[in-house]
């Protein structure tokens, strides 16, 4: 028989080694096998320690690559909307209806009625929804979001105290530690940048103490802490303030710290010892409001104080509340407090997730200055410059949480514009944004739906036209590891599936299709080089072979380790120079919502609400252990790890006449949810749990059998203009058997 030299080498298995990033906060080594053009297997780092290993989910890439709901044509809506019904159109077909739609919508009612909601996806530079804000902007504008969906409260209260958003130490120097708070944290799920849930794995076996603060006990916490405090959900704040009562009123801060690099600390004082409100914020005192008790809390406050050094890691979770913003506040100037801020072993106590990103003295510019920047947006010529992180904005974009509002009322609802066009990319917008019902009824509204995806989400359902985009496997990228130094890269693996393409070409295609000049005037390779260039990366060949080229360095980085050591010559960005436990910025807004020093504010929908009468249980919606927000969803091997379920207290089935495996409703006046019940040990009594993420799936009753935990929430802003993801109220029922 006759050999085909080509065939042969065809038929070759290549390990092509790519770096996973699908916005979970991880960013992972993965080895793919590929074959004849096509990959057989994942494996990922066996390599030298710190290894860069992928999760269950990156290496369940290959069925995501080949998944039968992924999008591999341009399609057209034939259907109703929501009903799934489309046809294949040619890319010409495709590009030329959203080009007309975008021109067709500016002209007739101006360019703000162009709403454009984007989001992650994965944290490639190159390839992302960016390309289409700068689309957009060029095409003569459109409406923007503002508003951060996973820890904006975390933000608001590092800008507030530390006058940055870049606040972590390295997760290397958790080795220095001799006592861990977790605050609602729990990396070894949501990863928090790789290995950080290794590297409180080698301190848990050190012998340091590590506490978990929780309304769940989560996997990290079960892996790893020595103690479990239950927490009602929404009410962290009021057991950090009542910890530093503890700290102050036993003398056991560190004073000379806070002599030297804060502001305020008087004033706080007053506070706590209720000098004005003639209210003594004491562990009794908190105990009403958080439910734990208060000799847990002096415990802690006084281990805390006492154990040094001692890193409190604040867990966006916690933040992510009707009153989130005071949470961070309240934990940041308990390590202020205390001396924990810029040494080694310690920690700011800034929101713990990506506050490391950027921060870190090697160079990711790129991350900050993405390939091909927006430019200008013509709708917002003469507002100020958008803050998204302070609720202080009045221009005309309107809040990701709100866009359903502002498709639905419109001007005259008090929104800037009419919105006609919806625009997402990488955003599955019904199944992220609260309030699915209203979202349904704005989606089924507004005159044209354009989207950027790669899968059948329950969102791209409602879309008019959706652009096909394929997966970081199909193309070159460039990502910065975090909590492990590192220059990533996205080596293309294979040709992409079908006829989809990449951000990157779409974005181009649609500039020149619109008749837009100057829109790109690189390729792919290009920007990657330049990119490279950018970051410093010396070897640029070993990191395309190798997937990943670390970074070296003598010691793990601390974050205000400068302002610590030199506290004149490296003043913080604050108005003060020095840590704000009074913030002069809030001091100015006057606004008793979001007082100069961390205070206790009542929420909504919690206990005290008089809706708790009817509702009675606070829900939580933590990222889902199977998924990355909603991506990874329908992937079979990971659904049959994990079947979707509700999490529920014993005393709470108990009480309801609930046994683990039944089917329930979860529901309030927002909407109704259907799945089956985990009892468990670890959920506090008066709190349940729905893992955020879900794909909706709704019955001929409107009730979601996906149990979609947004079907639930509402759309209200926290205090600072933030999403309260994990602050709601519901009851929940037994479903008799229905056969
Ligand atoms: N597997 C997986 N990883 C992910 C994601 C994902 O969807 N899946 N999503 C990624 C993204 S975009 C983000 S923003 C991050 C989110 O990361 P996190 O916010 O850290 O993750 P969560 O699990 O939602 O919340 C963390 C913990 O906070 C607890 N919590 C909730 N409410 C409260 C409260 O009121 N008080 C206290 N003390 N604790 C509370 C939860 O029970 C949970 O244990 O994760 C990223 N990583
Ligand atoms: N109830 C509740 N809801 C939440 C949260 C919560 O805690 N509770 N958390 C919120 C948070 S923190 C976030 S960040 C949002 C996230 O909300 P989303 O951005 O909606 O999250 P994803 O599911 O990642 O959606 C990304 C979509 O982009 C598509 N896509 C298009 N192109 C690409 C690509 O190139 N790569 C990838 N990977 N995807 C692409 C994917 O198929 C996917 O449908 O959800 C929020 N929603
Ligand atoms: S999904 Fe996240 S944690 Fe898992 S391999 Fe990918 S980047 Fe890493
Ligand atoms: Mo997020």
């Amino acid at each position: 028989m006759s050999v085909n030299p080509e065939a042969t080498e065809l038929e070759q298995e290549k390990i092509i080694p790519t770096m996973c990033a699908s916005h979970c906060g991880g960013s992972c080594l993965l080895k793919v096998h590929v074959k004849g053009g096509v990959i057989t297997r994942i494996e990922t780092d066996d390599g030298a320690e710190p290894q860069i290993r992928g999760c269950w989910r990156g290496r369940s890439y290959r069925q995501r690559v080949y998944a039968p709901d992924r999008i591999l044509y341009p399609l057209k809506r034939v259907g109703a909307r929501g009903e799934g019904k489309f046809e294949r159109i040619s890319w010409d077909e495709a590009l030329t209806a959203t080009a007309n739609e975008i021109k067709r919508v500016r002209d007739t009612y101006g360019p703000a009625s162009i709403i454009f909601v984007p989001m992650g996806g994965d944290l490639g530079i190159i390839h992302g929804a960016h390309l289409f804000d700068r689309l957009l902007c060029m095409a003569g504008g459109h409406t923007r979001t503002w508003g951060v969906t996973s820890f904006g409260q975390g933000m608001f209260s590092s800008l507030a105290t530390y006058g940055t958003i870049h606040c972590s130490n390295s997760r290397d120097d958790l080795l220095n530690t001799r006592f861990v708070l977790m605050w609602g944290f729990d990396p070894g799920k949501c990863i928090n940048g790789p290995n950080t849930a290794w590297y409180l794995a080698q301190v848990r076996d050190k012998g340091v103490r590590i506490v978990s603060i929780d309304p769940r006990l989560g996997d990290t916490a079960a892996a790893v802490s020595d103690q479990w405090v239950a927490i009602r959900p929404s009410t962290d704040a009021a057991m950090a303030i009542a910890m530093a009562y503890v700290i102050v009123s036993e003398n056991l801060q560190d004073q000379a710290f806070i002599d030297k690099y804060t502001v305020g600390f008087d004033k706080y004082r007053d506070y706590l010892l209720g000098k004005e409100d003639g209210v003594a914020k004491t562990p009794a005192w908190a105990e009403r409001i958080t439910g734990v008790p208060a000799e847990t809390t002096a415990s802690l406050a006084r281990q805390y104080a006492t154990i040094k050094p001692a890193a409190l890691l604040a867990g966006i979770g916690p933040g992510r509340t009707a009153v989130g913003e005071m949470f961070h506040r309240a934990v940041a100037v308990l390590a202020a407090i205390t001396g924990n801020v810029g040494v080694h072993g310690g920690d700011a106590a800034a929101r713990a997730w990506e506050s490391l990103i950027g921060g870190l003295p090697y160079k990711v510019l790129p991350i900050v200055t993405r390939v091909m920047p927006s430019t200008s947006n013509p709708v917002e010529r003469g507002f100020p410059v958008a803050q998204n992180t302070l609720p202080t904005y009045r221009g005309p974009r309107v809040h990701y949480n709100k866009v359903a509002d502002a498709i639905l009322r419109g001007k005259a609802g008090g929104y800037y514009s009419d919105y006609k066009m919806l625009f997402t990319a990488n955003c599955n917008y019904l199944n992220a944004m609260p309030n699915s019902n209203k979202i349904i009824e704005a989606l089924k509204k507004v005159e044209s739906i354009i989207m950027v995806e790669q899968f059948m989400t329950t969102s791209a359902k409602y879309a008019d036209i959706i652009l096909p985009t394929n997966t970081y496997m199909e193309r070159n990228d460039y990502t910065p590891g975090a909590s492990t130094w590192f220059h990533g890269i996205q080596n293309k693996i294979i040709e992409p599936l079908g006829e989809s393409r990449s951000h990157f070409d779409i974005a181009t295609a649609l500039a020149d299709k619109m008749g837009i000049t100057g829109y790109n005037d690189k390729t792919e390779a290009q920007w990657l080089q330049q990119i490279l260039t950018m970051a410093e990366v010396k070897d640029v060949d070993k990191l395309k072979r190798d997937g990943i080229l670390r970074i070296e360095r003598d010691e793990p980085y601390v974050a205000f380790k400068d302002f610590i050591e030199d506290p004149q010559k490296n003043q913080l960005s604050t108005a003060s120079g020095k840590i704000e436990i009074y913030s002069q910025t809030m001091a100015a807004w006057n606004n008793p919502k979001l007082p100069p020093v961390p205070q206790w504010v009542e929420p909504f929908e919690t206990l005290t609400d008089p809706l708790a009468k009817k509702y009675p249980l606070q829900l939580i919606t933590p990222h889902g252990k199977r998924r990355a927000l909603g991506q990874f969803e329908t992937l079979p091997w990971l659904k049959e790890l994990m079947p979707e379920m509700v999490w529920l207290s014993i005393a709470d089935a108990k009480a309801r006449g609930i046994r683990d495996g039944d089917m329930i409703k979860v529901f309030n006046d927002r909407g109704v949810i259907m799945l089956p019940v985990k009892v468990t040990r670890r959920m506090m009594p008066g709190v349940v749990q729905v893992e955020s993420g879900a794909w909706h799936n709704f019955d001929e009753n409107g009730v979601d059998r996906g149990g979609n935990a947004n079907t639930l929430l509402g759309d209200d802003l926290s205090i600072g203009g933030h999403f309260p993801y994990n602050t709601c109220l519901v009851e929940v029922q037994k479903v008799e058997e229905e056969q």
